[in-house]
């Protein structure tokens, strides 16, 4: 009992500022998206969903995967990924995390094994064949992978949580349950709210964790890492959370929809970071203080670079294809040419 109060009592700070990172990256980007009309790609931001992934961060290794749904910068930035990096993507520039070409939706860094994709729940089947060659390797890295519960309700969840129970597989599934698919509450597209019953069907330890405090988030999180690894066997995480940002964009679609009036009721004077903050010795609080001070001008700072940095030209982008970095056991590639028309009509950004 002592260990585990003194382990999260060393990550405490890391955890802190990895949630004001997070916290600060998504509200900043939001305020300047719309006046500005300079980044190029939709944004699903992840304000209100920060303190999973900034809980699971200590624990990450290099070389494990995270394998993200759309809503994916926090998970980006507790796997250590460049905060740079991540805004010139959202710019589109040469400088970005996937030379500008990915946007938010398809955020990646491949040196430390982080990917999304924008159609929803492929990245979640994409973990049994991380996972599958991190067994195959003896590794003992491990495969986390990130759905929401509009991706739940894709069949091929269902293979996927099939096929990792029967091959043993070192998986952890998140569900970043914040109950609502763009604008549509769970209880309207489904009879099946209860992921348990689900998971356990297929054979797979499921876990609940509830927005109660840090500690209880990290425990937890702690434990399902351990077992993964040591056992190597999937584990499925419900974790309850909050949206507060809009489904896309940084507009705030309540006050136009009022899809979730309830929602927010509940859920409005729940502020764990806030409530954890209230807590912490005066002594931490001016180290934080400079951190939190720190992390406000490495995002600005990123942005004023993000600006000025070029895009990549298209005869550069051609040389990123696949096609040269195929593996040699293939005898044959298809070498046929296919002439990319260059000059398609740019899409000016405006309000939605
Ligand atoms: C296969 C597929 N169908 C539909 C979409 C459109 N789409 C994008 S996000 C989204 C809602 C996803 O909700 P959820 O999984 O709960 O994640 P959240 O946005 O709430 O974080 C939908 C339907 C898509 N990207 N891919």
């Amino acid at each position: 009992m002592k260990n585990k109060k003194n382990l999260f009592k060393k990550f405490e700070l890391k955890i802190l500022e990895t949630i004001y990172k997070i916290q600060f990256s998504q509200k900043y980007l939001m305020d300047i998206y719309h006046p500005e009309d300079l980044m190029r790609c939709p944004i699903h931001f992840c304000l209100g969903q920060e303190l999973l992934a900034s809980c699971l961060s200590p624990f990450l290794r290099k070389k494990d995967f995270i394998l993200s749904h759309h809503r994916s910068h926090a998970y980006y930035l507790s796997k250590g990924c460049p905060l740079d990096g991540m805004v010139s993507e959202f710019y589109g520039k040469k400088s970005g995390s996937n030379f500008g070409l990915a946007g938010s939706q398809e955020l990646s860094f491949s040196k430390l094994n982080f990917y999304s994709g924008t159609i929803l729940s492929g990245m979640f089947s994409i973990a049994l064949g991380t996972s599958f060659s991190q067994k195959f390797l003896k590794s003992n890295n491990i495969s986390i992978t990130v759905i929401g519960d509009g991706g739940m309700e894709e069949g091929i969840v269902y293979e996927t949580l099939n096929l990792a129970s029967l091959h043993k597989l070192p998986i952890i599934f998140i569900c970043e349950n914040n109950r609502f698919s763009v604008h549509t509450s769970m209880k309207e597209r489904t009879l099946s709210t209860k992921f348990k019953k689900k998971i356990e069907a297929f054979d797979i330890e499921y876990h609940h964790i509830k927005s109660n405090n840090l500690k209880d988030i990290f425990d937890n999180i702690h434990r399902c890492v351990q077992s993964v690894r040591s056992k190597s066997k999937p584990i499925f995480v419900e974790f309850e959370t909050f949206r507060i940002a809009g489904h896309v964009g940084p507009e705030n679609d309540d006050e136009e929809f009022h899809y979730r009036d309830e929602d927010i009721a509940r859920w409005k004077n729940k502020d764990l970071f806030q409530d954890h903050l209230k807590k912490i010795k005066f002594k931490d609080k001016k180290i934080l203080q400079q951190k939190f001070k720190k992390i406000e001008n490495d995002v600005k700072h990123a942005v004023t670079k993000a600006k000025k940095d070029k895009f990549l030209n298209f005869e550069e982008s051609k040389k990123l294809n696949f096609v040269k970095s195929f593996s040699k056991k293939i005898k044959k590639f298809d070498t046929q040419k296919v002439n990319f028309y260059g000059g398609q009509q740019e899409t000016k950004l405006k309000p939605y």
